[in-house]
This record gives structure tokens, C-alpha cells and sequence, in this order.
């Protein structure tokens, strides 16, 4: 559409693999709400996310598993794409690393490089973190252990292709530096110039020969191209780059926001910036380097039998209830620590209590005093300014938060004004009022309120909770015309002119003692 603003988000792709946990779905979820935003205000906004598929741990895993590394891969992707229909995440584009457009463009940027001179042939003498697929020189892990995941690191001897990063170091470290939003939060910034960048950047290794689950380099046969540089550019190859595929780059590039995990911000602010300088490429506005999701005794993982079951947890709570927890409680710069317990607080707190009762007090007092339909005859009265100022300032405030982006802040921004909707109905009492015939008007003006209020908070919740924000909404009849952002810039808009009917609870209360049993 000529004149829309576009958005372009991104998640990391994911190794494909069967344990897929609660701290995985953390970066997901955070896109799918931010591209549900965007949509709300108005962008063209486009999400992409997919599986990482290449890569010799795959390799390893596939021949474990008595498979080729296709059909190993094969069988799991379907899984990871399950995963987020059951988060309710909702991608324009799933990238694959096997799929045949996005290997074109991994080969035609490889060659591209190897023509201009950036990527020449040498010789790989160093450390290999398979787990991590990462190279360490000597000097960046002393130990012979990986800085990142700490386990051993073997020694690597093969012929290889080399990237000249250090060519590009001193445009890097400029462009971080007058683009302070480039990398975000400010420390991790601070993190890659100082460890990385300032003490020289060194030539990338970007081939490997000693195994073949990759994409081939098509001028050198028996050379795959080292898995990063195959992942990295998914996020081009999914815009049609160097392929077949439809050309979206004029449409959406350079990404406005690349949400990663915290352990891979290194390849996402220092290869891939350099990558892109390389190919003449803009960099992209954001990349926001966000925390983990942590148990009490540290990581989850497989082997320590920890891991946290999203799947389970959406069975057990719903997939809404999930999400609000996941962005409600987790700081999303910082880690966090996961419990069960907060998540059942959360529920029972702000989704039953605060959100819950105040659609299901308003619902069922519109249908005790007017039939479920309210009078378009009101009295206002000064009193009711504040709910409604409060409720005008809310789509910008959130607006602002989700630009940082800091959806936990939004959420509560948003929770701030469920209460101050709720302290409305105690300071103006309908029920009170409700006994006298005199006050009928004023009665209708408290209830017209408490649903145009409503109307602003389920408008606001649907990025977050898509469910939840679509139930308030049609339990309270609201036309399409008033479910938009431009909707929001006034209050006492929507003319509920539909009756409705009392509402079912939202979230039903989570009885602890019975989730233990
Ligand atoms: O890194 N809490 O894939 P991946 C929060 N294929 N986030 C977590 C987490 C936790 N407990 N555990 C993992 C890769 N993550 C590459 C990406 S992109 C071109 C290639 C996050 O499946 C992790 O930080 O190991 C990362 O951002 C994402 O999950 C995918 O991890």
C-alpha cells in the first residue's frame, strides 16, 4: 500500500531440535507481539523466524540417529512450526536453511565476496566449538575452552576460506558509535566493542571440509560454507535476495528490529554488520541482544532433565496465559528466573482478579440494569476526566515502551490502567446507584465508561494476547471500525449500540493445592 510505513522483524532461526524449551519460545513470542503492534498502528509490518538446519552438530545428531541429516531435519522442523501455532505466533515466513532459495543466496553472496577480494583461501590451524559451531583463537580462550559454552574445544586443521573482517572493523566501530540504537541494551553494546572489536578483529574462517552437512561452495567443491554465514543471510534470503523468490528488499530492508538471545548477539553485531558493509547493504536499525530465561539452579537443559515444556505449560494454563507471564514477568534485558509458582500469581492476580472481573462486572451490571444495553441518554460528571485521560495518554505511552522495546513496562503500563478502570467502579459505585430510578442516567454514563475503557485495553492487550484481547472485545459487541488504532485517539467513540450479554471468565482461577495433586 503506497504511503504505509513498513516494520521488518526478525527472530533468531533455531536449531532444529526436539526440546525446544520455554526460554525459545521467549524471542518468539516477543517478535510475534511486536509484529502484531506494528500491524495494530498501521505498518506494512513483516516477521520472518525458521530453523538453522546446517552445520556439523546437525551432522552428528542426524547420524546418531541412525538418519540422514535431511530426514532428521525434515522430522523435526514440523515440530518447531507446531510449537509456535501453539504459541499463537503468527510469521509471515518460515526460512528454512535446506530450502533451495535461500542455498542460492548463500552461494551467490559467497561468491560475490570471493570475487571482490573479501573472502580469500588460506589455511584453518585453531579452536572449533562444535555445540556452538564457533571458532577461538588461543588468545580468546587460553584454556581450551569455550568462552561461551564451556566445554572443550577441539582442535581444527583444514583448508579453509577466510573473511577479512579486520578490513572492516574501523567502519564498524564508527557506525556503533553514531548509531548508539544499533545495538541495544546499551551494556551488551559496551560488551562487543571492548572484548571484540577494540582488541583487532580477526579473519573469519566461513569453510569447512571436514564434514558435508552444508552449502556448497560452487566454485570449490569439498568446501561447505561455515554455518553462520549460511544462517545469517536467511534474513536477506527470505526478502528474495540474490533468488527466485519474489523481490521483497525494496518493500521491507534494512530489519527495524532483530531480536536475539544474549549468546548471540557476537554474530549478529559483529559478522553479520560486517557481512552486510560487504555487500553494500543498509545495517539494520535495532538489534536487541535480550536475556535468558533461567531456572533457579541455572540453565535448562536436556541432559540435566530441567527443561521447561512450553507445550505442557499452554495444556495446563492456555497459550494467552503463557504469554502474558512470559512478557509480563521476564525483564527482557536482563535474565530471569522461571517459576511455575509467579506464573500461577500472575494468572490468578492480573488475568483473573484485574482483567477478569472488571470485563465480568462490567457485562453483568450492563445486563442487570439495562439489559445489556446502555441508554444513550448519560449524565457525565467531572469525575469521570481522569479514567478518560488516563485512558487517551495509554495507546502512546505503550507505543513509546514497545519502541525500546520493553514489553514487560508495556504490560504494566497497560495493568495500570485495569486498576485505575476498576478503582472507577468502587469510587462511582454503580450498584449503589442502580437502587435509585433518579440516578438511571448517571448509571448509564458509569457503565458507558467502564466498556469504552474496555474497549481501549482489548484493543491494546490483542498484540500480547491475541485470544483474550478478541474475547473483550466481542463480548462487548465492539463494530470492526472500533477496533483499530485510530480508533483509540478518542474516548466515547464506539456507540455500543449491540446488546451483550454477560461474559464467561476470562481466566479461571488456578486452585493451587489442585495443581499440585
Ligand atoms: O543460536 N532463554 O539457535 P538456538 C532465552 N541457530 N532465550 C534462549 C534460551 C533461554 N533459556 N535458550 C536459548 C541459534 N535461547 C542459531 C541462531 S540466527 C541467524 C542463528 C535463545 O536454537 C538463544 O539465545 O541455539 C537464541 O537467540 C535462540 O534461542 C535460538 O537458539
Amino acid at each position: 500500500m503506497s504511503g504505509q510505513k513498513k516494520f521488518y522483524v526478525t527472530t533468531p532461526i533455531y536449531y532444529p531440535s526436539s526440546d525446544l524449551h520455554i526460554g525459545h519460545t521467549y524471542t518468539t513470542v516477543a517478535a510475534d507481539t511486536m509484529n502484531r503492534f506494528k500491524k495494530l498502528q498501521g505498518y506494512d509490518s513483516y516477521f520472518i523466524t525458521g530453523t538453522d538446519e546446517h552445520g556439523q552438530k546437525i551432522e552428528k545428531i542426524a547420524l546418531e540417529h541412525n538418519m540422514s541429516p535431511q530426514e532428521y531435519v525434515d522430522g523435526v522442523v514440523s515440530g518447531v512450526k507446531k510449537l509456535w501455532d501453539t504459541m499463537n505466533v503468527q510469521y509471515n515466513q518460515f526460512i528454512r536453511t535446506t530450502d533451495v532459495d535461500h542455498i542460492e543466496t548463500i552461494q551467490a553472496i559467497f561468491r560475490k565476496l570471493y570475487e571482490q577480494g573479501d573472502i580469500y583461501k588460506g589455511k584453518y590451524e585453531g579452536l572449533y566449538c562444535t555445540p556452538c559451531e564457533s571458532f577461538w583463537t588461543e588468545s580468546q580462550a587460553p584454556d581450551g575452552i569455550c568462552p561461551d559454552c564451556k566445554r572443550k574445544l577441539e582442535q581444527a586443521s583444514e583448508e579453509a576460506y577466510f573473511f577479512r573482517m579486520s578490513k572492516y572493523a574501523d567502519r564498524l566501530l564508527a557506525y556503533m558509535e553514531e548509531h548508539p540504537d544499533f545495538i541495544q541494551p546499551e551494556a551488551r553494546k559496551n560488551e562487543m566493542i571492548n572484548n571484540f572489536i577494540k582488541p583487532g578483529l580477526q579473519d573469519l574462517c566461513v569453510s569447512r571440509t571436514s564434514f558435508q552437512w552444508g552449502v556448497p561452495v560452487d566454485f570449490d567443491p569439498g568446501h561447505v560454507v561455515y554455518v553462520w554465514i549460511d544462517a545469517l543471510p536467511n534474513y536477506l534470503s527470505a526478502l528474495g535476495y540474490c533468488n527466485e523468490k519474489e523481490d521483497k528488499m525494496a518493500s521491507y530492508w534494512p530489519p527495524d528490529l532483530q531480536l536475539v538471545g544474549k549468546d548471540i548477539i557476537r554474530f549478529h553485531t559483529i559478522y553479520w554488520p560486517i557481512i552486510l558493509m560487504a555487500l553494500d547493504l543498509p545495517l539494520p536499525e535495532k538489534i536487541y541482544g535480550h536475556g535468558w530465561i533461567l531456572l533457579k539452579e541455572g540453565k535448562m537443559s536436556k541432559s540435566l532433565g530441567n527443561v521447561v515444556d512450553p507445550v505442557e505449560l499452554v495444556k495446563k494454563y492456555g497459550t494467552d496465559a503463557l504469554r502474558y507471564y512470559i512478557l509480563r514477568e521476564m525483564n527482557f534485558g536482563g535474565d530471569s528466573a522461571y517459576s511455575e509458582d509467579l506464573l500461577i500469581s500472575r494468572i490468578n492476580s492480573d488475568l483473573a482478579n484485574d482483567l477478569g472481573n472488571l470485563l465480568n462486572r462490567t457485562t453483568a451490571m450492563t445486563v442487570k440494569y439495562f439489559d445489556g444495553q446502555i441508554p444513550p441518554v448519560r449524565e457525565e460528571r467531572p469525575e469521570d476526566e481522569e479514567l478518560k485521560e488516563q485512558m487517551i495518554s495509554l495507546p502512546g505511552k505503550v507505543s513509546k515502551l514497545m519502541d525500546q522495546p520493553d514489553f514487560a513496562k508495556a504490560l504494566e503500563t497497560i495493568w495500570k490502567a485495569v486498576s485505575a478502570t476498576n478503582k472507577y467502579i468502587d469510587e462511582n459505585k454503580p450498584w449503589a446507584l442502580g437502587k435509585n430510578p433518579e440516578e438511571k442516567d448517571r448509571l448509564a454514563q458509569v457503565m458507558y465508561q467502564l466498556s469504552e475503557s474496555l474497549r481501549f485495553l482489548g484493543i491494546l492487550i490483542g498484540p500480547f494476547m491475541p485470544e483474550t484481547g478478541k474475547k473483550i472485545l466481542d463480548y462487548l459487541n465492539v463494530e470492526e471500525e472500533y477496533r483499530s488504532w485510530n480508533s483509540l485517539h478518542a474516548f466515547g467513540l464506539c456507540p455500543f449500540e449491540k446488546r451483550y450479554d454477560r461474559c464467561e471468565p476470562l481466566f479461571p482461577r488456578i486452585e493451587r493445592k489442585k495443581e499440585k495433586e
